[in-house]
């Protein structure tokens, strides 16, 4: 992509509106723009890497045999009149009404349509286990929508809905997500945390949320710090072997790690001293095993093996993707911009020309740019007329987390500059070395 015909709209000044550094940077770099309270447009920048993140969660969820599908945001209140929660889900929900005076309301998450979709088309336990998902905008009308897309009202989510014939394989399915989740987020450049929680409006007494460490997050947490130390890293994982899945699970869950709704301070204490540690995270998921809850209130059964109609055990899983942008700035920026994982980033380099009209210079980047593109990769070209520092402070904002850096004297020598946005270390390489390098560094996205 060349800067000059992008639309990058970047801001100079710091909005006053932002509190958080995410929300700040991602308003400066052109990503959002809000169109109310908690309601946001995605601008190219930012709509990249909220794309490049659902990619991620898909191929992840594929990864553990999941199946895509995708519900409407639209659901009739009659769906959730049947679960009993059309009147508890309270004020958060957004009511509105059709043409036909018929009830409808804008779907904060989808047990009840899941269900419905299960039992019009499943009733033996053949046909288990199943686990659908879908990407979708969510709306809940939160009280206090802050912090730009940490807390928003429309807010993208990747949930997921097991079918399962008994408990034990349900508590497969929990395990199941539980590692997925740990690969998706560690493949994004996060350490998230899962941790003993509280299940809410959604039910079930068996639930971990996933916490980004942060002292601007919403949640406080408790903590043994070594569970920090934990990676899934490149291991293999079998996702339908039960007892290995299990293991990690067990793994990752021993050491004491609570948000404060379930913390014990009784069991807390015994964590060594050195190791205890109360500090914030920012939930990006969580997963929830509630059994029958949905499927027993809706009439969602199977016939087992025996020939007995049971209903069907169920859970449910959630990652916040819009949010894990907000939670993936706060986890890495500096105080000239955000510094993109490259497992995220919205273009993996960006070619910088310091003297634009320069017949070298020209012909390098243009050179650079074309043999990029032929492995595959989109830089972002800034061959805009302007001065160099504007270019690198347009660049360390916007964070991609490699710079081309290409000038006339460097040319004389036959060579550009190659800059790491993370350690700001720079060298220089010849542009054909600078090519490999980049994309060496990206042939395993
Ligand atoms: C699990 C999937 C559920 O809704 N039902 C379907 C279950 N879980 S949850 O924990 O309530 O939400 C899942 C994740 O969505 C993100 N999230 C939000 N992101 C931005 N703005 C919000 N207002 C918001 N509310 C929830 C969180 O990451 C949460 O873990």
């Amino acid at each position: 992509m060349r800067l000059s015909r992008y639309f990058l709209p970047v801001l100079k000044e710091n909005p006053a509106e932002a509190q958080i550094v995410s929300h700040r940077y991602m308003l400066r770099a052109g990503m959002i723009k809000q169109q109310a309270a908690g309601i946001y447009s995605w601008l190219p920048l930012g709509f990249r890497v909220l794309r490049r993140i659902e990619e991620i969660v898909h191929q992840e969820q594929i990864r553990a045999g999941h199946i895509p599908l995708l519900m409407p945001t639209l659901q009739p209140a009659d769906l959730w009149r049947e679960s009993g929660r059309y009147d508890d889900y309270g004020q958060e929900m957004l009511r509105i009404k059709d043409r036909q005076d018929r009830d409808m309301l804008y779907g904060p998450t989808n047990e009840e349509m899941i269900t419905d979709i299960f039992r019009s088309h499943v009733n033996s336990y053949k046909d288990l286990p199943l686990t659908l998902y879908h990407i979708q905008w969510k709306f809940r009308d939160e009280m206090r929508p802050r912090f730009g897309v940490m807390r928003g009202r429309e807010f993208l989510m990747k949930d997921g809905y097991n079918f399962d014939v008994d408990r034990e394989s349900a508590l497969h399915a929990y395990n199941r997500h539980m590692v997925s989740y740990l690969r998706t987020y560690e493949r994004m450049g996060l350490t998230a945390i899962p941790m003993r929680a509280a299940s809410g409006p959604i039910g079930g007494d068996n639930t971990h949320e996933f916490l980004v460490l942060a002292q601007t997050g919403e949640s406080e947490v408790f903590y043994d710090d070594r569970v920090t130390g934990l990676k899934l890293g490149s291991r293999d994982i079998d996702y339908d072997d039960r007892d290995q899945v299990a293991k990690v699970c067990e793994e990752f869950t021993t050491l004491y790690a609570r948000t404060d709704e379930t913390h014990d301070e009784a069991v807390f204490n015994q964590v060594p001293e050195a190791h205890r540690k109360v500090g914030r995270g920012i939930e990006v998921g969580q997963i929830f095993y509630f059994g029958t809850k949905y499927s027993q209130a809706m009439g969602a059964e199977v016939v087992t093996k025996e020939g007995t109609k049971v209903p069907v055990e169920m859970g449910s899983h959630g990652i916040g993707v819009s949010r894990l942008l907000g939670a993936i700035i706060e986890a890495s920026h500096d105080d000239k911009g955000i510094i993109w994982p490259e497992g995220v980033t919205p273009f993996p380099v960006g070619i910088v020309n310091l003297k634009q009209g320069d017949g070298a210079a020209d012909a390098a980047c243009e050179g650079l740019y074309k043999a990029l593109a032929a492995k595959g990769l989109d830089a972002l070209y800034d061959d805009r007329d302007e001065r160099a520092g504007a270019k690198f402070a347009t660049m360390d904002l916007i964070g991609l987390p490699w710079r081309i850096t290409v000038g006339p004297r460097g040319l004389a020598n036959g060579v550009v500059e190659l800059t790491s946005r993370r350690t700001g270390e720079s060298e220089e390489v010849s542009p054909e070395a600078a090519v490999d390098r980049i994309a060496q560094i990206y042939a395993g996205r």
